[in-house]
């Protein structure tokens, strides 16, 4: 850590009010040069000790930059992990709304649902399918808070690595009924395909995902509780959304997720 807890929380109100408001801020990184990853993880903890204060629930976490697909895209080559909050999922086929959000862009992803903890470093995917209850396809509407979603690895952990809303849909899978390597993901956005791809894009195996995730805990001396929802990273790209869009992500022997912005 480089940044005294006054910093950090300085910084949590910066990203906060933007997150609120649905405004834009100058990178973190602009202000304080030396700024570490550690620091930024301060500042979601700092921000996530605020949502619960003001009665919000964490339901789990997500892992992003994932795939090439999204390192290519951000032009960051290095996994960055966020907290999601029940405030942030929305109902399948519901209406999100586009005056609250800045710039979003829509990922579809495959969700884990945990029923054993998870922790430590070296877990095999076969140890984190074992610890699974279900999966299930979900699309994640991202949102930096940066000016045109430019940002550097410190600044997008900073915010939360850019989560606003999550959607969940499909079916709740077993993860013995399909084959979480291979599984084969459309979006389309007015019923037009924008990309596609196949699970193993992620880490060639989502699973590693959330290893990563679980090790990142580790070294902050906390694990992966039972009963979580993690979201692995988009498998392709992220796709760019205006007003009236609608999304549909099919996924392979999974079922589809949709829904639409106002
Ligand atoms: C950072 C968050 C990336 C994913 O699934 O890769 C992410 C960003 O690209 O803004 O959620
Ligand atoms: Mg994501």
């Amino acid at each position: 850590m480089s940044l005294d807890t006054k910093s950090i929380s300085a910084i949590a109100d910066r990203i906060q009010y933007a997150q609120d408001n649905a405004q834009t801020l100058n990178k973190v990184t602009d202000e304080h040069p030396a700024m570490t990853v550690d620091d930024s993880y301060a500042v979601q903890d700092e921000l996530c000790r605020r949502w619960i204060a003001r009665g919000d629930r964490v339901v789990g976490l997500k892992a992003g930059l994932t795939s090439k697909a999204k390192m290519d895209q951000m032009g960051v080559n290095v996994p960055c992990f966020g907290i999601q909050m029940a405030s942030m999922a929305c109902a399948e086929n519901s209406v999100i709304e586009m005056d609250k959000l800045i710039h979003p862009r829509v990922e579809a992803e495959i969700a884990f649902v945990l029923k054993d903890e998870l922790k430590g470093t070296g877990l095999t995917i076969e140890q984190v399918l074992a610890a699974t209850d279900y999966v299930i396809p979900a699309l994640e509407v991202i949102d930096s808070r940066y000016e045109k979603f430019k940002f550097d690895l410190v600044s997008v952990i900073a915010d939360n690595s850019s989560s606003a809303r999550y959607v969940t849909g499909g079916r709740p899978l077993d993860h013995h009924a399909i084959d979480l390597r291979t599984t084969g993901v459309v979006i389309e956005k007015n019923g037009e395909i924008q990309a596609l791809a196949a699970s193993a894009a992620v880490l060639n195996h989502p699973a590693n995902a959330i290893i990563m995730l679980v090790e990142h805990l580790a070294a902050r001396g906390q694990t992966l509780p039972a009963g979580s929802f993690v979201m692995t990273g988009g498998i392709t790209e992220a796709i760019p959304v205006a007003s009236g869009d609608n999304i549909t992500a099919r996924f392979q022997n999974m079922g589809s997720v949709s829904f639409r912005f106002n």
